[in-house]
């Protein structure tokens, strides 16, 4: 399936997996690459030569082009803007943010760079500034997000500019590909479905939280603060959400969220601890291979792009 973002990119399929934090290392991102997408390495909030040593482990395991996400709110994300630079990344994207001060540095060293926006006004600033493409993420992901759903931010922002964009959030099938194409999208970036992938190394108890996840678990926390963040239901996001109604600070919010996404990545506390997942996690019932998942999906789209149903 050829688009301006598999030629762009240099890859097989138009998919991206998502750059998670404390998810997305490198034997995820080799994976997917391998299997035809773009894997990416999170850089989240790790130091630069933490992200330095993920992208060396990556390219022992593959030759295909991966990527690295930065987050714009890291106090590492000076260093690690230029250990990309250094380690020769073809693909950055960036979230949390927007990434105007690294993008002449970026373009000089010929990065792709694809910001992650979750308005139109962004889109507009990112592709003036040089953007190769941009991933449109609406409020279904999870982790940090906007306000807009993907069904409206998508084809306002393919109305918007020139670039390819990228759909994401609430994608979790070819159902939700080839619907993200009909809006405007020329690929796709996902996040939640490779959480419970063979390859993606996150605690047994996450994958099975996902996996049993029904439509209604999915909470938003931190939307008085400005900083709304997208989990599964459990005893964090319930005492998060009732302190919230009744008025508390920054600080006290904080202390029920800090380390939270370590505790249930890697310690699989699910039940204190931040299961950062999107709202199709209700959809996500199969654990494969990243080949193998990458595969049906292309197999969905590409059946139904062509008119045939599913059991046809
Ligand atoms: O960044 C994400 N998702 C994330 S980052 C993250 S790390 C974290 N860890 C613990 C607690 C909280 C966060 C977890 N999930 N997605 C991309 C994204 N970017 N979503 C929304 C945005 C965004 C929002 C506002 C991008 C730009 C922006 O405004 C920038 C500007 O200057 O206008």
């Amino acid at each position: 399936m050829k688009t301006r973002i598999s030629s762009l990119l240099g890859i097989k399929y138009p998919i991206i997996q998502g750059g998670m934090a404390w998810v997305a290392e490198y034997h995820l991102a080799s994976a997917v690459s391998e299997a035809g997408g773009l894997g990416l390495i999170g850089a989240a909030s790790a130091p630069a030569e933490w992200v330095r040593g993920q992208i060396r482990e990556v390219r022992k395991l593959t030759d295909k082009p991966f990527g690295v996400n930065i987050m714009l709110m890291s106090p590492y994300a000076d260093d690690v803007a230029k250990v990309i630079v250094e380690e020769k990344v073809k693909v950055v994207t960036t979230g949390a943010g927007s990434p105007e001060k690294y993008m002449k540095m970026w373009k000089e060293a010929g990065i792709r760079v694809i910001p992650v926006i979750a308005s139109v006004a962004l889109a507009k600033r990112m592709e003036k500034c040089g953007a190769d493409a941009v991933v449109a993420e609406g409020c279904e992901a999870g982790g940090h997000i906007g306000e807009s759903t993907t069904m409206t931010l998508v084809p306002q922002a393919a109305d918007a500019v020139e670039i390819p964009v990228i759909a994401a959030g609430g994608i979790g099938d070819g159902r939700g590909i080839a619907a993200a194409f009909m809006l405007g999208a020329e690929g796709v970036q996902m996040g939640t479905h490779f959480v419970v992938t063979d390859e993606c190394q996150v605690h047994e108890n996450y994958k099975e939280r996902i996996l049993k996840a029904k439509d209604i678990d999915s909470r938003v926390t931190g939307r008085t603060t400005g900083h709304p963040v997208r989990a599964l239901r459990n005893d964090m996001t319930k005492q998060y959400l009732e302190l919230e109604n009744k008025g508390a600070g920054f600080e006290e919010l904080e202390q029920l969220t800090l380390g939270g996404l370590r505790r249930a990545v890697v310690d699989g506390d699910v039940k204190t601890g931040s299961v950062m997942a999107g709202q199709i996690a209700g959809l996500v019932k199969e654990r494969m291979s990243c080949r193998a998942l990458i595969e049906k999906l292309m197999k969905e789209t590409k059946d139904l792009l062509e008119g045939r149903m599913a059991d046809e």
